[in-house]
Formats: structure tokens, sequence, C-alpha cells
């Protein structure tokens, strides 16, 4: 096949003359494509089929075990001016970037098929999807993207229409860590990754274009794109309010997204749009609006379960690929927290034994479609998208960050996102449970300078007077034993009605110098085996530590140097001195 783009055609061309593939196949995303490669992957090996009783067209693919979740360290943002990319990310000069990585995909496909994945980012027919074609020579990735994103030959005919579409080179390359290389170019809306076939580092579509490339277009462009669960709550009265929360990795996203109402909510619902990426645009109106560019959830499996997420408990019992989890003596997948059977074989393909850890890999993931999801929203496909009530900030901390609290404006807001910070999780290759900076959960993810993301954040103030009130979460508050204090996932509709209740002006709040916090009897906790103790743990603030706390984001934002806004500095200011006035 060729195309009627001579951009894309000629691109093609140059790359296959570099990475020299036995041949070339253009997806067009068909379901007899998607099952030829799976039969493909089974002969290979790729794949390994679970049990077709118990888990009907699952599969179970197991990765490298040096190859296992995102390489920040190796993710590079390379700009012709290195203050562009800016403190938070890995800078190199373009021009030595290309010459680095095209060596290593200098015949890198030989032997093999080279798959052109055209793809598009939200709705094909909406005014804010945006499109890409990845180029790579691994089947998984194809199948993957196929789930992920809506690939093949609408968004081929909408790229050939348009003419402008991001490019992504990938190759799995020979796997040594030594040579694999995540690169960015967003002056060229471009991407070239290497040396590994793993979620976000190969899957271009998703945080490789949708966030890092598409941070810069919408900086450019005046909107937002974010590391942000879109979820509908409806109200027995059938009001729905759409909220969007940004959560770093493993964080609780998904799981927020998709959460099943507690029995003591009758008649509250749950509408899923998206789990993991928002793009957030102002309608005429001055509406935040909010579309989920992406098609499937690339979602962690160790602690899901029928009580924890019932719902993607069962979306992943057919049609979904496993990466990396365990599987039971009778082929079922199985992976920690699961509840029900035990481990046969690790994720690694050995016999279990406790000694070698856990039996599957912390950041084992599913593949699924979104439209599986029992609580997903028809307007998830709405080309418009849905309007927002409330962003929503959150982190994994053991202390100090309440339950929840209200930032008193946008401006105070966006120092709010500024500041977050969460322990590290298996999501991304290093130390686990370290607390760092992880600014609006986009620090892995943000395509350019933070001082400039946040001047651009602050600027939606000149823009619109309906902008979503704006809050912090922490659902990982932790007691002396080590203990959550809160009970989470599905109780978390608690927290999300005082949210929605202070959208509507509909309940007080306490004054506190970081922001606004729930009197304890607005949070309802009616049938929750909660203590008095505990909910006033949840919801106190403390004047030491946050004194700490702000000495430290103050150090941190001090490193942007002048780049910083000044009502960024003037927001912190603020803070510190109602600190100091509150004792
Ligand atoms: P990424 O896909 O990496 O962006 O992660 P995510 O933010 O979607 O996180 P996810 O919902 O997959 O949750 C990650 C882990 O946190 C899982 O093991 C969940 O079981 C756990 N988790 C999610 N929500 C809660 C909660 O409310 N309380 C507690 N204690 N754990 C939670
Ligand atoms: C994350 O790490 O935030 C993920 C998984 O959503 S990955 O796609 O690998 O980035
Ligand atoms: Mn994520």
């Amino acid at each position: 096949m060729t195309s009627t783009l001579s951009a894309l055609q000629d691109w093609v061309d140059s790359v296959a003359k570099l990475t020299q593939p036995e041949d070339i196949h253009w997806c067009s995303g068909s379901d007899s494509e998607y099952k030829r490669l799976i039969n493909q992957m089974q002969r290979s090996g790729d794949l390994l089929e679970l049990n077709s009783d118990s888990y009907p067209h699952c599969f179970l693919h197991r990765s490298d075990p040096s190859d296992v979740a995102r390489v920040e360290h190796l993710t590079f943002v390379c700009t012709e001016n290195e203050s562009d990319a800016g403190p938070n990310n890995i800078w190199m000069q373009p021009e030595d970037a290309h010459r680095k990585i095209d060596g290593l995909f200098d015949g890198a496909m030989q032997g093999r098929t080279m798959y052109v994945i055209p793809y598009c980012m939200g709705p094909v027919d909406s005014p804010y999807a945006r499109l890409g074609v990845e180029i790579t020579d691994s089947p998984y990735v194809v199948v993957s993207m196929r789930i992920m994103t809506r690939m093949g030959d609408a968004a081929l005919k909408r790229i050939e229409h348009e003419g402008r579409f991001v490019k992504g080179l990938h190759s799995t390359g020979d796997l040594d860590p030594n040579r694999r290389f995540i690169m960015h170019f967003p002056e060229e809306l471009s991407i070239k990754s290497i040396g590994s076939g793993y979620g976000g580092n190969a899957l271009l579509g998703k945080k490789c274009h949708a966030l890092r490339i598409a941070s810069w277009q919408a900086r450019k462009e005046g909107w937002l794109a974010e590391h942000m669960l879109i979820v509908g709550i409806e109200n027995p009265e059938g009001q729905t309010h759409y909220l969007a929360c940004a959560f770093p990795s493993a964080c609780g996203k998904t799981n927020l997204a998709m959460l099943i109402p507690p029995k003591s909510h009758a008649g509250w619902k749950i509408w899923t749009l998206g789990d993991d990426i928002a793009w957030l645009h102002l309608d005429d109106q001055g509406m935040l609006r909010a579309i989920n560019p992406e098609a499937g959830y690339f979602g962690v499996v160790p602690g899901t379960n029928a009580k924890t997420n019932k719902n993607a408990f069962d979306m992943i019992t057919s049609d979904t690929i496993f990466t990396n989890v365990a599987t039971t003596s009778d082929n079922a997948p199985w992976w920690e927290d699961k509840k029900t059977g035990s481990p046969a074989i690790d994720w690694q393909g050995r016999a279990y034994d406790a000694s070698n850890g856990p039996a599957a890999h912390p950041n084992s993931r599913f593949t699924v479609s979104a439209k599986k999801n029992p609580s997903y929203s028809t307007l998830a496909e709405a080309p418009e998208g849905v309007p927002i009530s409330a962003l929503v900030f959150g982190g994994r901390r053991k202390e100090l960050a309440p339950l929840v609290y209200e930032a008193k404006s946008w401006r105070h807001g966006v120092l709010v996102g500024a500041g977050v910070a969460s322990e590290t999780t298996a999501a991304a290759v290093g130390a686990v449970g370290v607390v760092r900076r992880d600014p609006m959960a986009m620090k892995p993810f943000c395509g350019y300078n933070f001082a400039d993301y946040w001047a651009h954040w602050l600027s939606f103030a000149d823009k619109s007077d309906k902008l979503p009130k704006i809050f912090h979460v922490n659902w990982f508050r932790q007691d002396a034993n080590g203990n959550f204090l809160w009970p989470g996932f599905g109780e978390n509709l608690r927290v999300l009605r005082w949210i929605i209740d202070r959208c509507e002006n509909a309940v007080g709040a306490r004054e506190t110098p970081v922001g606004f916090l729930p009197e304890t009897r607005d949070i309802d906790t009616s049938d929750l085996d909660i203590s008095v103790e505990s909910m006033d743990a949840l919801l106190q603030v403390n004047i030491d530590q946050w004194k700490r706390e702000m000495d430290s984001i103050g150090e941190y934002l001090q490193s942007f140097g002048d780049r910083l806004p000044d009502a960024i500095k003037q927001e912190y200011r603020q803070v510190v001195e109602a600190l100091q006035k509150a004792e």
C-alpha cells in the first residue's frame, strides 16, 4: 500500500531505507488484521493464550525482564534551546539526538515486518482530536495500538485530508537498556523510540504523543493536554457533574474513573470517559471541555479485585491482553490481591516461588477496549467532549496532605498543582516509595519547561470566568502502623460528593492557610466503619509540617529561576504568610 499524502509516503520510504525491513504492512485496523496478528504472535511465542473458558480471547505477553516500565532516565525532550525543555526534562540537542538514535535504527528492522499504524487520538469526528502515525516492528505494539487508539483506515483518511500528523518511529531494537532511548522532537512533531517494547515507551500514541508532544502543541494553540482521568458523577436526581483528576502514575486514576458507588449510595451512578489522559479546551461559552484522546485502558493489574474495582475485574475476563501477570495451574491470569486462585507460574514464566518476589510484576498491565467497561459513558464518543465542573489533583502521601481541600482561586489552584508531590511507584523504573515533586502529575510527561507550563495554566484565568474549581485529594494517608486511614476505592465517592457540593455552593468550608477544608460532618460517613479520630486526622492541617512542605516547594520552584511566573511567587508568599499567622 501507499499513501496519497507525500509527507507520509516520503517519511515511510525514508524510514524503510534506514531500518531495512523485510516487508511493510499498512495497518487497516480491521478485525481480521487483529486476529491474524494475534495468531502470528501465538506461533512466535510472543503471546500465550489464557484459559479460553474462564478468560475467552485473553492473552498473556511476557516482556523482557529488563523492560517492564517507563524509563524516565532514558526519555529526552530535544528542543533547539535547552531552556525550552526546562529543568523538568532531560534535554539533548536535536541534531545530536537524531544522529545518535538514527545510528541505532540503521538496519534495526532487518528480517522483520515494518508496520505503519495511522491513528487518531480522540473521536475521529472531533475538532479536538489529533492525528499520528506510528511505525513499529512490534506486532504487540500494533495490537495494543488497535485497542488503545482509533487506528486504521478512518484515521488514515483524516490524515490524508488534513496533511498534519505526529510522526512516531519505534523499534524494539535489541532491548539492551544501554541502547534504549525515548526521544521527543516537539518542534518537529516527532518521536523516536528504540530498545523497549513496553507500555508508554512503545505505544507512542499514549504518553509520547498525547502528553509530551500534545502538551507542547496545546501551549501553542491555547489548550491543555493533561495526565487526568475524566469521570461523570450522576446523583439520584439524574444530574451529572464531570470531574477531571490528575494523579501520578499508579495513584488511582483508573480506579476512580470506574468506581462503583457503595451500598449506602443507592441511586448514584458513575460514568467513565477516560482513565489516564484528558485534552481540555475552552468552548465559546468559556466552559472547559474534556475529551479522552484514548480508546482503551492500559491499566495496573495488581490490586484489581471484585471489591476494589469490580468493573475492571469483570471487564478483563475477555478480549484482554495481559502483560507480565502470573498464571494459575489452569492457565488463568493471576496477580497479587486478586483474592481468588493462586499462582503456579510467575510473570517471568518460572514455577512460582515466593522467594523470587511477587508472582505478577507490580507494573503488570491489562490492555482492553474502553467500550467493555460496564460504566462506559457514550459521551466518550462526543466530538465536543464534556464540560468540567472541577479539576482535582492528588498524590500518594503517607502524611501531610489532607483527604481533600479546595484551592482558594484558579491562581492558587495552579500553585497547588505545581506543589503536588507523591511517592514513586512501579510505573517507572527506579526506587519505589520515594516522595518527589510531580507537578500536576506531569513530571514525566510535560514536553516543555514547567515554568512556561504554569504560565500557560495561569493564562486561562484571563480567558474565562467559568473555570472549574480546583481541589487536591489524598486517598493514601496512613496511621502509625502503616494502615491506610481512608478506605478508598468506591468510598471515594463520599469525597467527590463534597467536591460537587462545593461546585454548587451547597456546602460551607473551613478556611485554612492551605485552602478550604470540609467540616468533618460534611463528609458523609454513614455506614462507614471509620473512627472520628481517623476522620479528624484525615482533615487536619498540621501547621509545622506544612511550613516544612512550603520550604520544600519554595526550593523546588526556585529551581526554575527567572522563568517562574510572578503569580506563582505571589500565591506562594500568601500561603507562607498565612501559615506564619496561624501560629
Ligand atoms: P497509571 O495507569 O500508571 O497512570 O495508574 P493509575 O493512576 O490509573 O492508578 P490505578 O487506578 O491503576 O491504581 C494503582 C494502584 O493503586 C492499584 O494497585 C490500586 O489498587 C491502588 N489504588 C487505587 N485507588 C486506591 C484507593 O482509593 N485507595 C488505595 N489504598 N489504593 C488505591
Ligand atoms: C503511567 O505510567 O502513567 C501509565 C503507564 O499510564 S504507561 O503507559 O507505561 O506510561
Ligand atoms: Mn498514567
